[in-house]
């Protein structure tokens, strides 16, 4: 069975019509979206970096407060170049146990378990290509350390905002007391610079998004005219919802794997929602889910945050 046939074609066969952002990435979208995260106007990768840069001392304090070992589990890690502060960091004071990054490309996977032991040797690596949750307890079965699970890169942006809470309390039922997450928010903040990290001048972000269609194409011999659609996103600040559309620019009838489908001129097909939350709806949330204590990891603009829950 093809999940992702099954996938394009319930989005848009529904009205209105979608497709899943997490099919951005195959091996185009991940360069676009490197681009995306090197482009001046996406600021969420530097603020991020920032922290992990210069915080990771206080960050290595806060998650051993209570403990002297843990094993750091990360969920999406692309190739750690903000986790690598941390995990050095933990290093030299030998407390890590094992490093466990999870993310559904065996291809990151596979870079993370020849590249890392160069930069910290001492580390015991065991990448798992799957579903997060899946492999989490996975990891749980083969060892009964503490555990700190990493979510960075406002990756969490990705559920709506009714939906975050559930997966926090799903994050929290998966651990055990005094474990503790690390969880990377993009906050509200001017809606201009919002909207211009999801619009940028270069048009990488038009071309991620428009990648989605040309991945179709390939893989399930889609016959999309590329051109004829737009990328369209928007911030709506009263709610802090940035949305990515695909726009048909006409009437148009595209055919994938043998299926009709029609787009009217002007019809949108929702691609992407990335969730902005100010740190009291976090702090809500977490509250919420069952966590217990909290620390926040700002930028220096104070765009970003990384927040450590603990498992009461
Ligand atoms: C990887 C989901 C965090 O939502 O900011 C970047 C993806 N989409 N530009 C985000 C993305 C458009 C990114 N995340």
């Amino acid at each position: 069975m093809n999940q992702f046939l099954t996938d394009v074609l319930k989005g848009l066969q529904s009205t209105p019509k979608y497709l899943d952002s997490k099919y951005f990435y195959d091996k185009k979208g991940d360069e676009l979206f490197q681009q995306i995260m090197d482009s001046d106007e996406y600021y969420l990768t530097n603020a991020e970096m920032e922290i992990f840069s210069t915080q990771q001392a206080g960050i290595a304090d806060e998650v051993l407060k209570n403990t002297h070992q843990l094993d750091v589990i990360e969920f999406g890690p692309g190739d750690a170049t903000k986790s690598i502060f941390l995990l050095k960091e933990l290093a030299e004071r030998k407390a890590i146990a094992g490093y466990f990054p999870i993310d559904i490309s065996k291809n990151i996977i596979r870079f993370l378990d020849e590249n890392l032991p160069k930069q910290i040797p001492d580390v015991p690596i065991h990448g798992y290509a799957g579903e997060y949750f899946e492999m989490l307890s996975a990891v749980r079965n083969i060892s009964s350390n503490r555990k700190l699970v990493l979510f960075l890169g406002a990756n969490i942006g990705n559920f709506k905002f009714n939906e975050m809470p559930v997966f926090l309390q799903k994050l929290r039922h998966s651990l055990s007391e005094h474990d503790m997450v690390l969880i990377g928010f993009d906050l509200k903040k001017n809606p201009r610079k919002i909207l211009a990290a999801y619009d940028d001048s270069e048009g990488y972000t038009k071309e991620f998004n428009l990648n989605l269609l040309s991945r179709i194409n390939r893989e399930l011999q889609g016959n999309f005219v590329i051109d004829h659609f737009e990328h369209y996103a928007m911030y709506d600040p009263s709610n802090g919802a940035c949305k990515s559309f695909l726009i048909s620019t006409q009437n148009q009838t595209v055919q994938i794997r043998g299926t009709e489908i029609n787009f009217e001129k002007d019809e949108p097909v929702f691609t992407e929602i990335s969730q902005k939350y100010s740190i009291n709806e976090i702090h809500e949330f977490a509250q919420k889910a069952g966590f217990a204590s909290r620390a926040d990891f700002f930028d220096s603009h104070h765009y970003f945050v990384d927040v450590i829950l603990r498992c009461s």
